[in-house]
């Protein structure tokens, strides 16, 4: 007994004088657990009901073989499925990979995450990347427990394609619908499963998904239901894509909007796995290739294929299969009248189905991913394949065809779907807005409605002194010398959103709405650089239009819209001229040239807007609480280019759970009376008049000098007692302990008066 408080006072030491919590924590499991069932590292992946498992064993769980995955039944009683979710920091090619890609089999060992060969930090769930897949059938509920063993960095999971309309606090997104969970902590995330369709989960927190924390959410539908259900013969095969970089995110992020860096990303990966250059070891004079993703399929049948844009970047993905054409039937969960095409391309974010019939020779075809844009011809040429495998085909060669950037796919007279910056204007190709929608016809899409709010909402990259990355006068956009160090602020409609320092949806009792604002309620934000909480506000069960206009002027970048708790019907896409004002739109728009496509229009909850052009969205806001809706590139996103809708009045909110997580500002009004003013509550609209505070002479200096004497004082009345006491404890047996004590405390000591 003596000896637990002993190692307690020790670890409570140890954490004063490193201020190390997970170290401390650690070791406070390893003192007090009893031992834990353990696994040998290089044990086979397994399944075990999550309840049973130990900490060790969490991260060798194989949860496709979780009994939620399973085939849908009709009339079958919903499951409740737990996943666990060790969030960490990790790294690809780490020692878990031995020889790995020499030996093959090594780049499959357990904690071994490949990617393209290159080795570089990763925030991954469970030691895998992608994470565990979520699958499950429509109506099961859902329990996540995240647990964020992060050192140092908070996260959430938001569960995209997901609405939440019965628990909308498990949306997953930080200051909007819950606090960060905060490092060391956990979060139980606990959620039907409601809407169908392929989806996927992420960290919506900073660069975190582009480093590896995103995994599949597939959400079957019984039979009954699954009106695509004679189409296919198979439904294992999922591709999840990513955008890849050999850095963290925040790092690629600092020194593109600080430095000379770019925002372009060198690779693709698809399930994780990829090509990047041929590697040699040449100490043994050797050389191999990563392994690429492989598709085992049978000939003659119909295999459906759930392809999830998990990218964070701006690098939508031109894919095609070789010798075989794509049916797509399905996007962002919502089916569509089967449409043949030969290519397909996907913005970050978005989600479509396809079924291809393998009607070819037994042998393997390449499945083909070409960057655009930033992954396009004139940067990086990202480019990445995969391998469809016949049954019977050859185990260990690639596909005979050439692998290279400049083969597009082409097959004579079929279609691209959801070409890059291309409308219903195109011809060659078939824009979102011509595909039909399976689903009924419903308020969102119905001509003799007209819609309670019409919302122009344009943006585009903006020569602005924005204080994040240029200050005025110090390095203004325009005094910086080098062309690459002008960095343009995407906003919309010249606002860059300031997220709150709490929860909208569950700490409600906080907002001062006269703190929100939006295009109405700001001036000159044309010119100058302006920051607020952005949020429209709309009537619960009204139809909301948006129409989304990318101004087009720097270069044709292009950027995908989400909108969370909704999904919505997409009425138009056109691209107008290589830019357009807002005006020129609601010129064309009054003048009756914005041709909306009401019956069957297709239902989505990502889409693209051509860089000068505009989509038109309408959605039923039918789902009460704080939304976001954002550009899905995080380099974007993250520095504002996103605002928050409103929908329904606090009342209608589902209430908050019991014992929710709550967080925001703090200012002592006791003894520091001297702290300097921020603004309060959720944010200030910009006002031309607004002054940063006055600075008094040192007194922040002063302020950090009382503090540390302060916490010196604390710690000594903390823990002199409980050291004496072991100290006394140890007296006659306890020499070693006892020298540690006293090294502790000094340590201690030395570090608060450092
Ligand atoms: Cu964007």
């Amino acid at each position: 007994m003596a000896s637990t408080k002993f190692q307690l006072c020790l670890l409570l030491l140890q954490l004063l004088a490193h201020g190390n919590l997970l170290d401390a924590r650690k070791a406070a499991r390893s003192a007090s657990a009893a031992t834990p069932a353990t696994i040998e590292a290089a044990a086979e992946p397994f399944w075990l009901d999550p309840e049973e498992l130990s900490e060790e064993s969490i991260d060798l769980v194989d949860w496709r073989q979780h009994p939620c995955r399973r085939e849908c039944r009709d009339n079958e009683p919903a499951m409740e499925c737990r996943y666990t979710f060790h969030i960490e920091h990790y790294y690809a090619m780490s020692k878990a990979c031995y020889d790995c890609p020499y030996n093959a089999t090594d780049c499959s060992r357990p904690h071994c995450i490949p990617a393209d060969g290159v080795n570089r930090p990763l925030v991954v769930v469970n030691r895998q990347m992608p994470g565990p897949s979520i699958e499950v059938c429509q109506g099961d509920r859902v329990i996540v427990d995240a647990v964020n063993m992060m050192h140092a960095d908070s996260t959430t999971l938001h569960w995209h394609g997901q609405h939440l309309r019965t628990n909308p606090y498990m949306d997953g997104t930080p200051f909007v619908s819950q606090c960060p969970i905060l490092p060391g902590a956990s979060f139980r995330y606990d959620f039907v499963a409601e809407t169908a369709g392929s989806h996927f989960w992420h960290s919506h927190v900073g660069f975190q998904r582009g480093d590896g924390m995103f995994g599949p959410m597939i959400v079957r539908k019984q039979p009954k239901r699954d009106q695509l259900r004679n189409l296919y013969d198979h439904d294992e095969h999922h591709l999840i894509i990513s955008d890849w970089d050999h850095e963290l995110g925040l790092d690629k992020f600092l020194a593109h909007y600080h430095g000379m860096g770019d925002n372009k990303p060198p690779n693709l990966l698809v399930n994780g796995l990829g090509r990047f250059t041929k590697l040699a070891d040449e100490k043994h004079n050797r050389t191999a290739l990563m392994p690429t993703a492989t598709f085992r399929v049978k000939q003659g049948s119909r295999h459906r294929f759930r392809i999830m844009n998990a990218e964070f970047l701006n690098c939508p993905i031109e894919l095609s299969i070789d010798n075989h054409t794509l049916w797509v039937v399905s996007s962002d969960g919502r089916d569509l009248e089967p449409v043949e095409a030969r290519s397909l391309v996907t913005y970050a974010g978005e989600r479509f189905d396809v079924i291809v019939e393998m009607d070819q020779a037994v042998a393997n075809y390449w499945i083909r991913f070409r960057g655009l844009l930033d992954c396009g011809p004139t940067f990086t040429k990202a480019y990445q394949v995969a391998v469809l495998r016949y049954e019977g085909a050859p185990e260990d060669e690639d596909p005979e065809a050439e692998v290279d950037y400049d083969l597009p796919a082409k097959e004579a007279g079929l279609l691209q779907i959801n070409s890059l910056n291309k409308g219903t204007e195109a011809e060659e190709i078939m824009s979102v807005p011509q595909l039909d929608a399976l689903d009924k016809n419903g308020i969102a899409n119905d001509p003799l409605i007209e819609p309670d709010y019409k919302f122009y909402i344009s943006y585009d990259f903006y020569a602005k002194d924005n204080s994040e990355f240029h200050r005025k006068n110090l390095y203004g956009f325009h005094q910086v010398a080098h062309k690459r160090q002008k960095v343009g602020t995407p906003q919309l409609n010249h606002i860059s959103m300031k997220m709150p320092t709490f929860p909208l949806m569950s700490q409600t009792e906080q907002i001062d709405s006269s703190g929100f604002c939006n295009s109405s309620t700001v001036e000159g934000c044309e010119t100058d650089y302006c920051k607020c909480s952005h949020v429209l506000q709309v009537k619960l069960g009204s139809v909301v239009e948006l129409i989304l206009v990318d101004e087009g002027v720097p270069y044709d970048a292009n950027h995908p819209f989400h909108l969370h708790g909704h999904d919505f019907r997409v009425l138009a896409m056109e691209r107008l001229a290589s830019n357009v004002t807002v005006e020129q739109v609601k010129r064309h728009d009054a003048e009756g040239r914005i041709k909306r496509k009401f019956d069957r229009a297709p239902i989505k909850d990502t889409v693209t807007v051509p860089d000068g052009g505009y989509t038109v969205i309408r959605f039923h806001a039918d789902n009460p609480g704080y939304w976001l809706f954002h550009c899905h590139i995080e380099f974007h996103s993250e520095v504002g280019m996103a605002l928050v809708f409103k929908i329904g009045e606090h009342e209608d909110f589902a209430p908050v759970p019991t014992n929710f997580p709550r967080c925001g500002d703090y200012r002592s009004n006791g003894l520091t009376t001297t702290t300097t003013t921020t603004t309060t509550t959720t944010t200030t609209p910009r006002t031309k008049t607004s002054k940063r505070p006055v600075k008094i002479d040192n007194v922040e200096d002063n302020e950090i000098g009382y503090h540390a004497e302060n916490e010196v004082r604390k710690s000594i009345a903390t823990w002199l007692p409980l050291i004496l006491s072991e100290i006394r404890a140890y007296n006659s047996s306890g020499t070693i302990a006892t020298t540690w004590s006293v090294f502790g405390l000094i340590m201690s000591l030395s570090w608060s008066l450092s």
